[in-house]
C-alpha cells in the first residue's frame, strides 16, 4: 500500500527536502500551499509534477480539515510557520497565530478527520533561548527570547498535550538551525553566502550584518529531514533534539565563506544596528544523544562543508 504524507510548508526549505525524501521512499506526497499573487515555487520547481498541491492556510481550520480529507494521510508533517525570528518582533500577533495557534488548527484537523495519522511538529532550538544549560537537550527548560520562540513553545506543548490527551502519535522535533542552498535569503547563512558570491562577481560592494558574536549549532537541512521521517517510524511517539553538537559564531561563518573565494571578510563586512535584535539568543549548542541512540540518526554534512556548498551554489546561480 502506498503511504500518503501531507506536508505543510511545502514551498519552504525543509518542505522541499522532505518531499524529495518521501518521494524517493515511494510515498504519495500532498503539499499544503497558500494562495499568493505570484506563485513562488523556486524550491520545489523540480518536484511540482510529483506533488499534489492542496490550497490552504494554517490560519483557516476549514482548509486544513479539507486538506486532511483529500490527502487521507498516514503521516502529517507540520512545517509551516512564520519562521523568521526578526520578523516576529514586527508581526508578533501574526507570528503567534501561524507559528503557535496554527499548530492547534492542524492538530484539530487531524484529530477530527484522521486521528490515527502520525503527526510531526517542527519545534525549534529557539525555545531554549536564554542559556539555562549547555548543551541543550530534551529536558532543558525553555526560556524563549522572541515572539517566534514563545509561539514555538506553545506549538511544542500543544503537540505534547494532544499526544497525552487523545493518545495521538504526535512528535515534536526540536531542531537546531539547519541550512542549505535553498535557505531563505534573509537568514544569516544564506545572506552571507549570497553576498560573498555577489562581491566575488563584482555585483555588490559590502555586507551589512548585526551581531557577529552569537553562536549557532548549524547543520544541513537534507540531514535533518531524515530525522523528521525517523521520528514517525518508531513504536512510540516521542520528542527529540536534532543538532550537530558543534557551535560557531557568526564571525566564523563569515570568515569561512569569504576565505572560500579568496577574500578577507574585514574588507567588506559593515556592522549595522538595524540587524541587531531587541533580545538575542547568545548560544545554541545541542546534545542529540537521544536521537542517535533511539532513531539511529547520523549527520553527513559538517559545518565547513555546508558553508562552502552554499557559497558554491550561490556563485553558480548568480553566474547564470
Ligand atoms: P521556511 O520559512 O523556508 O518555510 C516556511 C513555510 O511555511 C513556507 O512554505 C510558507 O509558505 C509556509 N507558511 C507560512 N505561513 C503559513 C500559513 N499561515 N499557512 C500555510 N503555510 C504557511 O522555513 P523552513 O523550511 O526553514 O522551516 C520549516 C519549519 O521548521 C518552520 O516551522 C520553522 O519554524 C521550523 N524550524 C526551522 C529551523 C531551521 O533552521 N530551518 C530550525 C527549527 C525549526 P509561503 O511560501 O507561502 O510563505
Ligand atoms: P535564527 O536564524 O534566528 O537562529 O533562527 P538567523 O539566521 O536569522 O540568525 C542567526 C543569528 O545570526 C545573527 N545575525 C543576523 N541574522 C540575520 N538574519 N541577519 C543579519 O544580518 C544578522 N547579523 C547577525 C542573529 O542575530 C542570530 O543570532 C533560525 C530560523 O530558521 C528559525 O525558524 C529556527 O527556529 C531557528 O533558526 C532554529
Amino acid at each position: 500500500m502506498t503511504k500518503h504524507a501531507l506536508i505543510t510548508g511545502i514551498t519552504g526549505q525543509d518542505g522541499s527536502y522532505l518531499a524529495e525524501l518521501l518521494l524517493s521512499k515511494g510515498y504519495k506526497v500532498f503539499g499544503l500551499r497558500r494562495r499568493t499573487s505570484v506563485p513562488i515555487l523556486e524550491n520545489i520547481e523540480h518536484l511540482k509534477n510529483e506533488i499534489e498541491f492542496i490550497d490552504g492556510d494554517l490560519l483557516d481550520m476549514g482548509s486544513l480539515v479539507n486538506a486532511v480529507r483529500i490527502s487521507n494521510p498516514d503521516e502529517v508533517y507540520n512545517l509551516a510557520a512564520q519562521s523568521f525570528v526578526a520578523t516576529s518582533w514586527i508581526q508578533p500577533v501574526a507570528t503567534g497565530q501561524a507559528t503557535g495557534i496554527g499548530v492547534t488548527n492542524m492538530l484539530e484537523a487531524v484529530r477530527l478527520v484522521k486521528p490515527d495519522a502520525r503527526f510531526y511538529q517542527a519545534s525549534s532550538s529557539e525555545m531554549f533561548g536564554k542559556v539555562v544549560e549547555t548543551p541543550q537537550k530534551e529536558t532543558t527548560p525553555f526560556y524563549p527570547r522572541s515572539p517566534y520562540g514563545v509561539a514555538k513553545v506553545y506549538g511544542h506543548w500543544i503537540t505534547v498535550n494532544y499526544r497525552e490527551s487523545y493518545n495521538m502519535y504526535a512528535c515534536s522535533g526540536i531542531l537546531f538551525n539547519h541550512e542549505s542552498p535553498r535557505r531563505g535569503i534573509e537568514f544569516v547563512t544564506r545572506k552571507v553566502t549570497d553576498a560573498v558570491a555577489r562581491i566575488k562577481l563584482g555585483l555588490q560592494s559590502e555586507l551589512r550584518l548585526g551581531n557577529l558574536d552569537a553562536k549557532r549549532d548549524w547543520g544541513f537541512a537534507g540531514d535533518y529531514v531524515r530525522a523528521m521521517w525517523l521520528m514517525l517510524q518508531q513504536d512510540k511517539a516521542d520528542d527529540f533534539v536534532i543538532s550537530t553538537g558543534e557551535t560557531h559564531t557568526i564571525e566564523e561563518l563569515v570568515e569561512i565563506a569569504f576565505s572560500h573565494v579568496g577574500l578577507n571578510w574585514r574588507d567588506y563586512v559593515v556592522i549595522d544596528q538595524k540587524f541587531v535584535r531587541p533580545a538575542e539568543v547568545d548560544l545554541l549548542l545541542g546534545d542529540c544523544t537521544k536521537a542517535k541512540e533511539k532513531l539511529g540518526w547520523e549527520l553527513e554534512v559538517g559545518f565547513e562543508q555546508l558553508v562552502k556548498m552554499m557559497v558554491d551554489s550561490d556563485l553558480e546561480k548568480l553566474s547564470k
